[in-house]
């Protein structure tokens, strides 16, 4: 029964609900996706690095926190560990004394945002990959260099991606996370406490399950991860602004809509949000994105400017009753749901008091957002199903947009390289 039930962690990881990945190595210097653990680390050579200039980007769309690319696939390191030469320490960056970890590390904590970090299990580089034994010491050396130098971190990213068929050490992968870092959110892999949403489109679905027997390993296998029991898992919708994960000269951020769409269809729909910026070969956040993001946080901040928030009455039987205190007119109606003793509601109708229904409905979780032609109504009757299924808030937003934005194209599944 426990497992079901949400940690203090995870309901204050989904309270922070958007972050944003940022993907950086050697990929970005060659405009790869994947590269093979063979472009030399004198390559990676930014002329103007300043992880400040991230992590304001991220703090000005109001993430809370950030997740960075401490070693992706091609198993080079962004900081200067002592398990490979494969680093930032073998390049001419900052003269071979530099260590991005470190610099987005003081970054987040100057600006007050977590930090969370991405150690791809699959390694290219590493010539004990081929032993699994070997590999795990490596590995874990890995991870305690990252789990004891940074500071607190909120989240560990493991991803599936070219895993398939390779043990790796979890057991004690799990134990070492619970000894230097047992606060943070653990993606996917080992001992999950978050999952992935099952695509990198940013894409949830009604219904969002925070309780999950599967996840699904990644965007490169059909095979889905058996869980021994059933766990409380919320899922991050992972996805890029531009095309790339890692920037690449050709690519541009998605369109205002497109954006807002998939904020819809994740902070929205409950999960959390992870949205990645891929720095560019300078080591900034291209302009262009920068002012995309400008343009979205702008038009969310807009959105939900003016809170008319209801009092709730509960009615008996999942019945309950938004009041407004004097006729209100919005398009928008956020509801939050009590997590504290687990995801309860699996259904929920909403009604006007005069009997016309607005919303027919599946999940709520840590937040529901509804969009719908303009209404004005001072009560509404909200139907919860499930068990002892308990509202915490309900709160409306005149927001002149009663539609939410079509998804315009989806992420490729082959790796654009
Ligand atoms: C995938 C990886 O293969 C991509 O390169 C990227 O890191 C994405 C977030 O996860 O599985």
């Amino acid at each position: 029964m426990h497992s079901v039930i949400p940690t203090p962690a995870q309901l204050a990881w989904q309270r922070d609900a958007l972050g944003v990945f940022f993907h950086y190595g050697l990929n970005t210097f060659h405009g790869k996706e994947w590269s093979d653990g063979t472009l030399p680390a004198e390559s990676f050579n930014p002329g103007a690095l300043d992880a400040e200039q991230w992590v304001r980007t991220a703090v000005s769309i109001g993430a809370k926190y950030v997740v960075l690319t401490a070693k992706h696939h091609d198993g080079f390191c962004l900081w200067p560990t002592a398990t490979t030469a494969y680093s930032v320490a073998s390049s001419p960056w900052r003269g071979g004394n530099g260590d991005v970890v470190a610099e987005v590390a003081a970054a987040c904590r100057k600006h007050g945002i977590k930090l969370g970090l991405y150690l791809s299990p699959w390694d290219r580089n590493a010539p004990s990959y081929q032993d699994a034994h070997a590999y795990d010491e490596f590995y874990l050396a890995q991870l305690r260099e990252l789990c004891s130098n940074y500071g607190e971190l909120t989240e560990l990213w493991f991803d599936g991606a070219g895993s398939q068929g390779h043990e790796y050490a979890w057991d004690r992968i799990s134990a070492l996370i619970d000894e230097l870092q047992p606060g943070a959110m653990v993606f996917n892999m080992g001992a999950p406490t978050i999952r992935w949403v099952g695509n990198e489109d940013g894409l949830a679905a009604d219904p969002v399950r925070y309780v999950v027997s599967e996840t699904e390993f990644s965007n490169y296998t059909v095979h889905s991860a058996a869980l021994s029991e059933a766990l409380y898992l919320p899922p991050e919708c992972d996805v890029s602004i531009r095309r790339g994960w890692f920037w690449h000269p050709n690519d541009a951020p998605k369109e205002l809509d497109h954006l807002l769409a998939i904020y819809y269809r994740s902070i929205g729909l409950g999960a959390n949000l992870l949205l990645n910026l891929p720095p560019d070969t300078h080591g900034l956040i291209p302009d262009e994105d920068v002012a995309r993001l400008a343009e979205f946080s702008a038009e969310v901040r807009r959105r939900f400017a003016a809170p008319l928030v209801a009092s709730l009455d509960a009615g008996g039987a999942g019945r309950w009753v938004a009041d407004f205190g004097a006729p209100v007119t919005f398009d928008h109606l956020r509801l939050e749901e009590v997590l504290t003793g687990g995801q309860r509601v699996s259904g929920h109708k909403i009604y006007t008091e005069s009997g016309e229904t607005l919303v027919d409905a599946g999940t709520v979780g840590s937040q529901r957002i509804h969009v719908f032609a303009s209404v004005t109504a001072q009560k509404l009757v909200i139907e919860l199903t499930g068990e002892a299924p308990r509202l915490a808030a309900a709160t409306a937003f005149n927001a002149g947009v009663s539609i939410v934005p079509e998804i315009k194209y989806l992420a490729p599944t082959d790796v654009p390289d």
